[in-house]
């Protein structure tokens, strides 16, 4: 029996998986959940935003369905021990490198979305964001300058083998899909990115039946809005990744519809919504819950081999949604339980 780690979180985390843990019971398999604290409530009670039994539970899973990570209260710790250390160590300690979020306009969002209606419905992408390396694992620190001032710094760096391991899943993914590709970056300005761009370009001799396109991350933000059908798969580094699919998630109505996949290639992956923690919304019912419940389907495919529960539990937020569920942050008023209430009676 498969068993799956539930990371909660912070803010609105419990709230959104309570509702994923819903949908997955309702579909009648054979799962086994273990939770463990994480992020700002693990700091809290264990003194630590990962704790030990936290990473060996996540180790020895098939799969992490994961909340959010983030809490005011824990702003002026140490950066070690902030709780959003907890998702990269996470990322880290299992090798977890291809984070695929996925940004499509359900039907009956159109008015939802921050695109121009002319264009919202064209909206269908995957973003591949690299989550290993980057400005947010490389050597970081504050440091005082012959001036006598405070400097910030974070290295931004890439290899080569990182590169061409994240290319190769943005070439795959495109191959299950319209086989378009757009790499994204700032070779114009960035080593790293022109880096990255060679390497993208050598591996593409091994996809000739993939269309690779190259873009610099700010025009990528601009087309984004302006003409969102260019776009079939996107990959690009931890950073842009971070930022892009932030916005992509309005021009797909809210971010609280956004669901991820981090993958490491060993069939084992961590499944969490885009947003994160929510404190201004936390413990109100407030918060979108089909960010996680989509995530819960991303498991069953990519994890746990079910890829048709994992439809069914597509297909009943894509029917909840036309039928004119909403939650506050897609202009309606039902609650958090109340959305995950109008997806549990779609599942057939
Ligand atoms: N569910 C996403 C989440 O908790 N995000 C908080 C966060 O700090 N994420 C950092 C990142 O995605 O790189």
């Amino acid at each position: 029996m498969p068993l799956i780690a539930i990371l909660a979180g912070d803010g609105i985390g419990p709230e959104v998986t309570a509702q994923a843990r819903r949908v997955l019971d309702a579909l009648g398999l054979d799962f086994s959940y273990q939770e463990a604290l994480v992020g700002g409530v693990a700091y809290h009670q264990l003194g630590h935003p990962l704790p030990p039994a936290t990473l060996e539970l996540a180790k020895r899973s098939d799969a992490i369905l994961f909340g959010a990570v983030g809490d005011p209260s824990c702003d002026g710790l140490e950066r070690s021990l902030r709780p959003e250390q907890a998702i990269l160590g996470l990322r880290k300690e299992l090798g977890l490198f291809a984070n695929l979020r996925p940004a499509t306009l359900f039907k009956g969002l159109e008015d939802a979305s921050a695109l121009r209606p002319e264009v919202a419905s064209a909206i269908d992408l995957v973003i591949v964001r690299e989550t290993n390396g980057d400005v947010y694992f490389g050597d970081k620190g504050i440091r005082t300058t012959a001036a006598g001032r405070r400097e910030g710094y974070d290295i931004m760096s890439y290899d080569e083998d990182e590169v061409t391991r994240i290319a190769r899943v943005g070439f795959e993914t495109a191959r299950t899909r319209q086989r378009r590709l757009c790499s994204i970056d700032k070779a114009n300005v960035l080593e790293t990115s022109q880096l990255w761009r060679d390497v993208v370009i050598a591996l593409s001799a091994d996809y000739p039946d993939v269309e690779l396109t190259h873009m610099y991350v700010d025009n990528a933000a601009m087309q984004l809005v302006r003409n969102p059908g260019q776009f079939d798969v996107i990959v690009t580094g931890n950073l842009f990744g971070d930022i892009l699919s932030d916005q992509a998630s309005m021009c797909a109505g809210s971010i609280g519809m956004l669901p991820s996949a981090t993958l490491n290639g060993s069939g084992q992956g961590l499944y969490e919504p885009i947003h994160g923690s929510a404190p201004d919304i936390a413990g109100q019912g407030k918060a979108n819950p089909c960010a996680a419940i989509l995530s819960a389907a991303m498991m069953l495919r990519h994890s746990l081999g079910m890829p048709e529960a994992a439809d069914r539990i597509e297909a009943a937020v894509a029917a909840a949604i036309l039928g004119g569920a909403r939650t506050p942050d897609l202009g309606g008023t039902l609650s958090t339980a109340a959305m995950g209430d109008a997806v549990l009676a779609q599942i057939g």
